[in-house]
């Protein structure tokens, strides 16, 4: 990140998130970037992280790609031989696209080799089995096998303090593998924690209906759910969704292969695979969809908040169970969240404090980009202290006291100031 990016991002941020990003979108249509060489990191920023708005990228950006080259036959289709021979008893997580589970799908697991051979008897039976329609979704191709060099994480999506934090603790990672047949799909969704996401199709084609955050909120039945499916003729009724009318079209795109997706903060998304697809899918927050990462988790105390609320004063420990039952449902709670500013903001005070050494966190999008996250972290953190439910968490165990980083994290940022 250069100064003049860095400076143009802290002033959107000081505006509440209103400021001018030097950009107009094409309202109807996502943006095409044609061009490696001629789209910087800063041109990243300014057109799309900043105002959250969703781009594609050419197939000339994942050129060199391993898995293009090693996963694809010269027709352009999975090479299941190659996939057998590397990766067939690897378990891998699979989805069956025909069952609806509230509104996901029911998953087993299973050697991809066994997958292999379903999707073969699928492809031989017209795209159609007995077992239904099955979609290998969610596979930690990077945690679980590191046997290849399948892709090369773009510049753009560098900074990508999920996987920095789980790679830290050495425990899990959101960097996954889809692979199915034509006719599988990704349920109506936001993804995890609000977080941004890309995604590039190895082989094969997607088609997605993407809806600007807010947007969903006109797609909930009569009684507040969300869809399970948004191309359903079940939508078409009024008196089930009464706000059906209300809500736009969707932005529609049809990922061709080799083409980079970026998925912006907050979107709701379905997702169509239209030929045989593998595609690379990441999971990532950083400084400019943090506070949007913070605003989910309040929104989901809130509802365990409601969920319970009948025990407030017959439950011991009340708020406690709150925050157990979020970090069941969410995935995280209010200690965790701090616990992942913790370790990103320590990895970039040692960063600005010690120079830019060679290999240290944070150090590939430079000092500029060191002292934007120290920013970022300083004020959600201001939040997080100030929040009464986070006030009720034990922190007495917390090192650094939340306050106390909060502290180190102000003085850093007034030392980094841009003037
Ligand atoms: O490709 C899919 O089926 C779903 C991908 C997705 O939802 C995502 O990358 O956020
Ligand atoms: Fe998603």
């Amino acid at each position: 990140m250069d100064r003049e990016t860095r400076a143009l991002a802290e002033r959107y941020f000081r505006g509440g998130g209103r400021g001018d990003p030097r950009c107009s979108p094409v309202l109807g249509r996502v943006a095409f970037i044609p061009e490696p060489a001629s789209f910087s990191y800063a041109d990243f920023v300014r057109g799309f992280l900043l105002p959250n708005l969703p781009c594609v990228f050419s197939s000339a950006f994942t050129e060199g790609w391993g898995g293009r080259r090693l996963w694809v036959t010269p027709t352009g289709r999975p090479d299941f031989d190659h996939l057998l021979r590397v990766y067939g008893d690897v378990v891998v997580p699979v989805a069956n696209c025909g069952v609806q589970e509230y509104n996901s799908n029911p998953k087993e697991h299973m050697p991809l080799r066994d997958y292999i051979t379903y999707w073969k008897e699928y492809i031989q039976g017209g795209y159609s089995s007995p077992r239904g329609c099955l979609y290998l979704k969610d596979w930690h191709l990077c945690r679980d096998s590191s046997a290849e060099d399948v892709f090369t994480l773009p510049v753009y999506f560098s900074s990508d303090w999920l996987n920095e934090f789980w790679d830290a603790l050495d425990v899990d990672d959101y960097r996954f593998v889809y692979a199915g047949p034509k006719g599988t799909w990704s349920p109506f969704h936001a993804d995890i924690f609000r977080s941004f996401s890309w995604s590039v199709n190895i082989c094969g084609r997607k088609k997605w209906l993407l809806f600007p955050p807010g947007q969903e909120e006109a797609l909930r039945d009569r009684h507040g759910s969300l869809p399970y499916d948004v191309t359903s003729p079940l939508l078409l009724d009024a008196h089930q969704y009464p706000r059906r009318q209300h809500c736009g079209p969707p932005l529609e795109v049809t990922q061709e292969a080799g083409e980079m997706l970026f998925v912006p903060s907050g979107w709701h998304h379905q997702v169509h695979n239209l030929d045989d697809t593998i595609s690379i899918n990441h999971n990532w927050v950083n400084g400019f969809n943090l506070a949007h990462m913070w605003h989910f988790l309040q929104q989901e105390l809130r509802a365990v908040q409601e969920e319970i609320g009948e025990w407030r004063d017959s439950m011991p420990n009340w708020n406690h169970h709150c925050q157990v039952i979020m970090r069941s449902c969410s995935g995280i709670n209010f200690e965790e969240f701090y616990h992942f500013l913790k370790v990103i903001a320590e990895r970039r005070l040692l960063v600005l404090g010690k120079g830019m050494a060679e290999g240290s966190a944070g150090a590939e999008l430079g000092p500029e980009q060191a002292a934007f996250d120290v920013g970022r972290i300083s004020e959600v953190l201001a939040s997080v202290v100030e929040h009464p439910d986070f006030q009720r968490v034990d922190t007495s165990m917390f090192s650094p006291q939340p306050e106390e980083l909060l502290q180190q994290l102000r003085e850093a940022v007034g030392v980094t100031m841009v003037l």
